[in-house]
């Protein structure tokens, strides 16, 4: 059969884009299957950090000298361009934070802080990444309010019968995960929203997954907020985004205090400045910030259907050989996924596949994934996950299936 795809992506050109792929390790040439954890960046993204540092390095919207509006200038343009990422309406609803985790914790602490009541309840799903349990479990026990649990099913989707019965006039946020880490499953978020917003709750979408695979539409999917990490899009580490609408936004009180969120300040009374500002105190992270431009730079230019289409290949190509495995099984059978292949061997711990896999110069995450009760719904401590980018191929699964068969020979 033709290889549509690939003709579409050249994947030795964009390998080439990549300079941490080309090494050893171990003695064996690196295969890298660790994409959901963290994506590899392209040389431009490491340029322009560079370059960065070298030329415009200044602090922003606070100098009117011309690093300092350069540094402005560049900041600011990675806004309008996560913007049209996330086919945002307005600029203003783009904020800058650390990443995912930081996103969740802002709406957690500054939305439910403010608009909950005790006897509220706020729902998420047994697949939730520990980012988005733990902020919500924080505010419940502050406020006195009830955390919910959607429950997945045994495929790993999402138990939509039990959303609509726990759904009621008392839920005020339903936050939920796109993508599984750990399953892969994408989750039908549009039906979630619309089902939420009907009962007046607030939506928040984890993104963390979602972004590097999907495309992202938050004004067609009417979600509230909706979070992400750049290092998961082929960015840097330590810069991500929230997005809120704007109507929300506004009526939030900021999330931290300090420069830059400010209008004026006296001992009297502070005011604050508007959005995004409101929400950015102190200094950003201000390279990282202009190199999440370039990365979304670089997935725009390969196309997000050509991306969605290459991994969905890869996907089935790996689900079709490593379930053919003796004593594997795979964890989270999704109608709908993304390229994220989690499983388990009969008679050996996750760990010492993963450290005879890194033996092998292949790199899988091996552990809970930062989602503990989604390995207690199925009973399992761990799994070692492979997740696949648009830089790996075909002949690298060939290899990782070939480990994996000599690995569960050594299965007790
Ligand atoms: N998942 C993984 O290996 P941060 O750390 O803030 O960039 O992202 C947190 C996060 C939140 N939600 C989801 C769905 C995620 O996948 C992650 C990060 C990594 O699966 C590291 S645990």
């Amino acid at each position: 059969m033709e290889d549509t795809s690939t003709l579409i992506l050249d994947i030795d050109k964009i390998r080439k884009d990549f300079p941490v792929l080309h090494q050893q390790v171990n003695g064996k040439p690196l295969i890298y299957f660790d994409n959901a954890a963290s994506t590899q960046k392209p040389s431009s993204v490491i340029s322009v950090i560079k370059s960065y540092y070298e030329n415009d390095n200044a602090n922003i919207h606070r100098g009117i000298h011309t690093l300092a509006e350069r540094a402005t200038e560049a900041f600011e343009a990675s806004r309008k361009t996560v913007r049209d990422f996330l086919g945002a309406a307005y600029e203003e609803e783009i904020i800058f934070t650390k990443g995912t985790t930081e996103s969740i914790n802002l709406v957690a602490s500054s939305y439910g802080r403010n608009f909950l009541d005790p006897g509220d309840e706020i729902m998420i799903s047994a697949m939730e990444h520990h980012a988005n349990i733990v902020p919500w479990q924080m505010l419940c026990e502050e406020k006195g309010l009830k955390l919910r649990v959607i429950n997945v099913t045994e495929e790993g989707e999402i138990d939509l019968a039990d959303f609509e019965q726990q759904l009621n006039p008392r839920t005020k946020i339903v936050s939920l995960v796109h993508v599984s880490n750990t399953l892969g499953t994408i989750n039908p978020i549009k039906h979630i929203i619309d089902a939420s917003k009907k009962q007046g709750a607030v939506t928040l979408i984890d993104g963390a997954q979602a972004v590097s695979h999907l495309e992202i539409d938050v004004q067609e999917l009417g979600c509230d907020f909706y979070v992400f990490s750049a290092h998961k899009i082929y960015g840097p580490t330590g810069a991500g985004v929230l997005y809120g609408r704007k109507e929300l936004l506004e009526k939030m009180p900021p999330y931290q205090g300090g420069g830059e969120m400010i209008d004026e300040v006296s001992f009297e009374k502070t005011t604050y400045n508007e959005l995004p500002y409101k929400f950015e105190a102190g200094t950003p992270n201000i390279a990282d910030v202009i190199a999440m431009k370039t990365a979304i730079d670089y997935i725009n230019k390969l196309g997000k259907k050509n991306i969605a289409a290459y991994e969905d290949e890869l996907l089935k190509y790996a689900t079709e050989k490593v379930s053919k495995l003796d004593k594997v099984t795979i964890i989270g059978k999704a109608k709908n996924k993304v390229s994220v292949l989690s499983f388990v061997v009969a008679g050996m711990h996750h760990f010492d596949i993963g450290l005879m896999m890194d033996a092998r110069g292949l790199a899988v995450r091996t552990g809970h994934h930062c989602t503990q009760p989604l390995m207690k719904h199925f009973g399992l401590e761990g799994t070692a996950r492979a997740s696949f980018a648009f830089y790996n191929t075909k002949e690298e699964i060939d290899v990782f299936v070939d480990s994996l068969t000599k690995i569960t020979q050594l299965a007790k």
